[in-house]
């Protein structure tokens, strides 16, 4: 490292002294905490940052959001060239980064990692890092700290883009670098114009349905997400899609708080801003930083409750709707090129609902499963032509490889030649109009909701026909506090815990008391405790198991134990 190098990184780096006695973690998905502690943290992920588009030689992101959690928190994660997320491999060092207690030890990090990446910090490139934050008010300030730490290091300069949802500033830093065009209004263009496409190739079947089709209530979660949606929506309007935005953010709500996809899914009440009047509408609700969706109805015409259309059910949607269109191409009658044995899969977590998982199957569906996280579904995902992957907290998108891509760009070429207009022919354009459509950076609210309305158009089905694809197993979900949550080793995509010992025959002996039952524990990877899921084929069986098995983690490894 040259001299001018490192006394820049020694300078700056001692403006930003790490918060005292406080270990940070990538995480799940980045960094996250108080807001008013992070300064240090987003400086250091900004030489990360850099450090990554040295290597990479590529445009990287960095996105400022702590997504559904309260307002006072903040985070900082890492978009990778291909706009997914940060190789894992870099995390050891992100995390030791942010742990680094002294300047002289955080120049001393860096020098080993460039050396040990062969990242040579002599300034002869010059990288490109995109800034994006969310709504938060402490966003502003963590941006200038990530541009401080982007800075000190020669040759990285960073570009302010703004308020941006997080799969937006996915999807730009792979635009950028597959040298598309790649701004918001690009974004925007893209998937409001494949919308279009993915509605012209249908007869929409609502018009002949007798269902009630109404416009769709979108809960913003006071966050970016609403705000974008508030700002856009005139364009998909133009697009024969009806959009009510509530909770933008802008009427003074407060982020995340009574609203969004993390408290609709885990709470099933509804949002502050719907209630008894919107008894039967379709409704759909963003997280804070508009990665997350699910839909909901309000369940009567009294009462706050709502019933839920998860993640489960929209993966289980696209599955229908995808294995529908593959199946259409394949029985074209002209013999055109070769069959592409497309290999479609679908994946989840240990959190989907059984009843999600049997009718997959029942579809003829294989069904992989991965522990929490989008990296790991999204990895899994990418191993199939067409990988579809949601989390049922609505977290997901559907990934096409390129060879499956070019099979269908010259399938669809040779169609229109010889039978334009047919089934087949518009089959292969809808799958071509689908991949523009969905994110394939990153699991995207907004463009995730646009294909869901545009498939419900398809099949002509209201929200409520839909949701009777299955019907969910009851469930329940438990939060436990312990003394440390890293206690807990998983194993077999989360559904065994190895460590501590006999925890795990614990739990088989309390589920094998209910006949449907299925239960397992895991460490969050967002806040510090253990997480309970139980299913069983009644709600107060499935809120006993989840009960019963957060005692015995209590007992195990709780705060009162030692
Ligand atoms: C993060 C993850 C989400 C996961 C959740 C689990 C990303 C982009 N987000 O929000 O996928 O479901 O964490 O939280 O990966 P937990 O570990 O606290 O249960
Ligand atoms: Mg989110």
């Amino acid at each position: 490292m040259k001299e001018e190098q490192r006394s820049l990184l020694l300078r700056s780096s001692s403006q930003f002294p790490p918060p005292e006695g406080v270990k940070l973690s990538y995480g799940t998905s980045g960094f996250r905490a108080d807001a008013g502690i992070l300064q240090s943290t987003v400086y250091r992920v900004g030489i990360l940052a850099a450090l990554r588009a040295l290597k990479t030689e590529s445009v990287i992101g960095l996105m400022i959001t702590a997504s559904h959690n309260e307002v006072s928190d903040n985070g900082v994660k890492i978009a990778d060239p291909n706009g997914g997320m940060l190789s894992q491999h870099w995390e050891p060092f992100a995390d030791a980064l942010a742990n680094a207690q002294t300047p002289e030890h955080l120049l001393q990090l860096v020098d080993e990692f460039a050396e040990s990446e062969g990242i040579a910090l002599d300034g002869a490139k010059s990288v490109e890092i995109l800034v994006g934050r969310d709504t938060r008010p402490s966003g502003s300030s963590l941006l200038e700290a990530a541009k401080l730490g982007i800075g000190s290091v020669i040759g990285a300069v960073a570009l302010d883009m703004g308020i941006l949802t997080t799969p937006q500033l996915h999807w730009i830093v792979r635009a950028r670098n597959n040298g598309d065009k790649a701004s918001e209004i690009d974004y925007f263009e893209q998937i409001s114009s494949s919308f279009r496409l993915v509605l012209d190739g249908f007869d929409s079947k609502w018009e002949e349905s007798n269902e009630v089709v109404d416009k769709l209530i979108v809960d913003g979660a006071n966050g970016v997400g609403g705000q974008k949606l508030q700002v856009y929506k005139e364009v998909l309007e133009l697009n024969g899609l009806v959009i009510e935005v509530r909770n933008t953010g802008l009427e003074g709500g407060v982020l995340n708080e009574g609203v969004g996809a993390d408290f609709a899914q885990k709470e099933k009440v509804v949002p502050h801003g719907f209630g008894s009047q919107d008894f039967g509408s379709r409704c759909a609700s963003l997280d804070g930083d508009a990665d997350r969706l699910v839909y909901f109805t309000v369940l009567s015409e009294s009462g706050n409750k709502i019933e839920l259309v998860d993640g489960d059910k929209i993966l289980s949607l696209f599955a229908v709707f995808i294995k529908e269109q593959l199946s259409i191409l394949k029985n074209r009658d002209t013999k055109l090129g070769d069959d592409y044995p497309c290999c479609i899969g679908v994946v989840q977590t240990a959190y989907a609902n059984g009843a999600s998982t049997d009718f997959l199957k029942q579809q003829g569906l294989e069904v992989a499963f991965t522990p929490t996280g989008v990296k790991y579904l999204h990895e899994k995902a990418a191993h199939y032509d067409i990988g579809i992957y949601f989390e049922a907290n609505g977290h997901g998108t559907i990934l096409f490889s390129e060879l499956f891509l070019s099979w269908l760009e010259a399938t669809n070429n040779e169609l229109s030649s010889v039978s334009k207009g047919s089934e087949q022919q518009k089959a292969a354009l809808r799958l071509l109009a689908v991949s523009k459509l969905i994110n394939q950076a990153v699991g995207d609210a907004l463009s995730g909701m646009l294909l869901v309305e545009a498939i419900l158009q398809h099949m002509g089905w209201s929200i409520h026909r839909w949701n009777e694809l299955y019907h969910d197993l009851p469930s329940r979900q438990l939060k436990v506090k312990v003394v440390d949550r890293t206690a807990v080793v998983t194993a077999n995509a989360e559904t065994e815990v190895v460590k501590p010992p006999g925890i795990q025959e614990a739990i088989n002996a309390e589920t094998a008391n209910y006949p449907k039952g299925r239960c397992f524990i895991r460490p969050s990877g967002t806040e510090d405790v253990i997480r309970v899921y139980a299913e069983a084929s009644a709600q107060d069986e499935a809120d006993r198991l989840a009960k019963s098995v957060a005692n015995l983690v209590d007992k195990f490894l709780g705060v009162g134990s030692s």
